[in-house]
């Protein structure tokens, strides 16, 4: 954690982010920079989950700027989190379930609505790249465990162990006390999530996790789940979500917010219109955070999440930096 508020606030003495923090309805800073941009469109563009988007969105771009597709550019941008040790959600350094296993769960989704997805899988640094080949390579879209692991060792993937000696030394103190109380914003929210828009017009999505810490051994969240975790309709647009995966799911939060644009909705309205309905289908949302991105065809983008603190990283032809988004619940 104190890694990335370091790397945060680097980005800010580097003058390369831009942060404005928006609350509740007013209209901030942040939200006319992101208007002014939406107005015009961006074409290509990138958006990522988390101040970790950053990095993503750096190797994304270059993709993205030579005129590769939407695909390769969120694959390759969210490998690079995954190999992150510092990153206690995604990938190596993941935070263990309360076995002190780590488990991966990751979706990646294209312009054709071809889609694919892993669940449960131990012991491969790059989810999202078994998740990208049983999209193509395999007749299913999903596959789970030791299915899974056995598919990506088959595609070339080579088993990695992922527990650090950081994430272990975590697990055991958390064992002490072994209680399960997701904290928000903190430890448990740091999923990667990334849409982008390519020039030739298609858009793609990726999203990768270890899901919450010290879940229980089996659990998988909305990650892998498309519709839950990351929905794609070149047609109309695309979104990702973060944060409690089992509030995420019990809306099909990512399939609503493309809906929500499909029916006339601007990014950021449907990114809204999503969080407000976590909030109507749970009685209590105080300690739950959920948070969507979303981009249009038009590069268009928008972000919101339940209660404060979540943020993304944005990557056009003018503009690459860090927003905070616009919160809906104090
Ligand atoms: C999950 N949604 O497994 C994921 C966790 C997450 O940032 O988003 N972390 O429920």
């Amino acid at each position: 954690m104190k890694q990335r508020r370091a790397f945060l606030k680097d980005s800010l003495l580097g003058g390369i982010a831009f942060i404005a923090a928006s609350c509740g309805w007013t209209s901030t800073s942040a939200e006319k920079s992101q208007e002014e941009s939406n107005l015009k469109g961006n074409k290509p563009i990138v958006i990522s989950t988390w101040n970790h988007g950053e990095i993503a969105n750096k190797v994304s771009w270059q993709i993205l700027e030579k005129g590769g597709t939407a695909l390769d550019a969120v694959e390759q941008g969210v490998r690079l989190v995954e190999s992150d040790p510092t990153g206690s959600s995604v990938g190596i350094g993941g935070l263990p379930d309360r076995d002190g296993i780590v488990t991966l769960d990751a979706s990646i989704m294209n312009h054709k609505n071809e889609c694919g997805a892993v669940a449960f899988l131990q012991n491969i640094e790059h989810p999202i790249t078994v998740a990208r080949k049983v999209m193509e390579e395999t007749p299913h879209v999903f596959l789970a465990g030791e299915g899974a692991y056995k598919f990506a060792l088959e595609q070339g993937l080579k088993d990695t162990n992922l527990l650090t000696e950081e994430s272990k030394k975590a697990w055991e103190k958390w064992l002490e006390e072994a209680k399960y109380k997701p904290i928000i914003n903190i430890e448990n929210h740091d999923t990667i999530g990334s849409l982008a828009l390519d020039q030739h017009g298609n858009l793609a999505g990726a999203c990768t996790t270890s899901g919450l810490a010290y879940k229980m051994h089996g659990r998988v969240g909305d990650s892998p789940i498309i519709g839950a975790g990351l929905f794609v309709d070149n047609e109309v647009g695309a979104a990702c979500a973060t944060g409690l995966g089992e509030a995420i799911i019990r809306i099909a939060g990512s399939n609503i917010v493309v809906e929500m644009m499909r029916n006339g909705m601007s990014p950021q309205k449907a990114c809204e219109a999503a969080c407000q309905r976590v909030i109507e289908k749970h009685q209590n949302v105080s300690g739950l955070q959920v948070a969507f991105i979303a981009l249009n065809k038009k590069g268009q983008y928008g972000s919101c999440s339940i209660h404060p603190g979540f943020n993304l990283a944005i990557h056009t032809p003018k503009q690459n930096g860090i927003e905070t988004a616009k919160h809906q619940f104090i």
